[in-house]
């Protein structure tokens, strides 16, 4: 069994269900829930628009491989009715991001583990930090406590 963080995010239409109906189907088809961050309503960040997000981020317990794991949460966000964009960033009901996979670093094309500008990014660091301030990032050798202090 590994842990797996996971980042969450909707800027569209009723946020809040759509991060409650998503914590729900991970739980049902991706692992166990063991632990959910608060939720926080922050600004778009990367990109402009008029509405706000609400991000959060969980840890599950799975024993699906990165890639599979991957295929499920884009079902649950297709699920959701999430429609890609070609643009890079733009409003979505649902994002579900792989933060970190165990203590693994994956770079496989498709799927790079951890996410690669989540220390960049408070949306992520200040919910993880609720769950998991002691965690070690594999790649920045650094505490998730210790990315937020530097994060500006
Ligand atoms: N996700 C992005 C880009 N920008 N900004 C906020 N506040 N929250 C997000 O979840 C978010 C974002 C790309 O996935
Ligand atoms: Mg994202
Ligand atoms: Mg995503």
């Amino acid at each position: 069994m590994k842990k797996i963080y996971l980042g969450i995010g909707s800027d569209m239409g009723d946020r809040i269900h759509n991060l409650r109906e998503a914590v729900r189907m991970i739980g049902e088809s991706a692992g166990e829930v063991l632990r959910s961050s608060r939720v926080y309503e922050t600004e778009p960040w990367g990109f402009s628009s008029e509405s706000r997000f609400l991000n959060m981020a969980i840890v599950i317990e799975s024993n699906y491989s990165p890639s599979d794991l991957l295929e499920r949460l884009l079902l649950i966000e297709f699920a959701l009715g999430r429609i890609r964009s070609a643009r890079s960033y733009s409003s979505r009901v649902i994002d579900i991001d792989i933060l970190f996979y165990g203590n693994e670093v994956i770079t496989d094309g498709t799927l790079e583990i951890p996410h690669p500008r989540l220390h960049e990014r408070k949306f992520v660091l200040v919910p993880l930090c609720d769950i998991a301030p002691e965690l070690h990032h594999p790649v920045k050798n650094k505490t998730i406590r210790e990315l937020l202090d530097e994060c500006d």
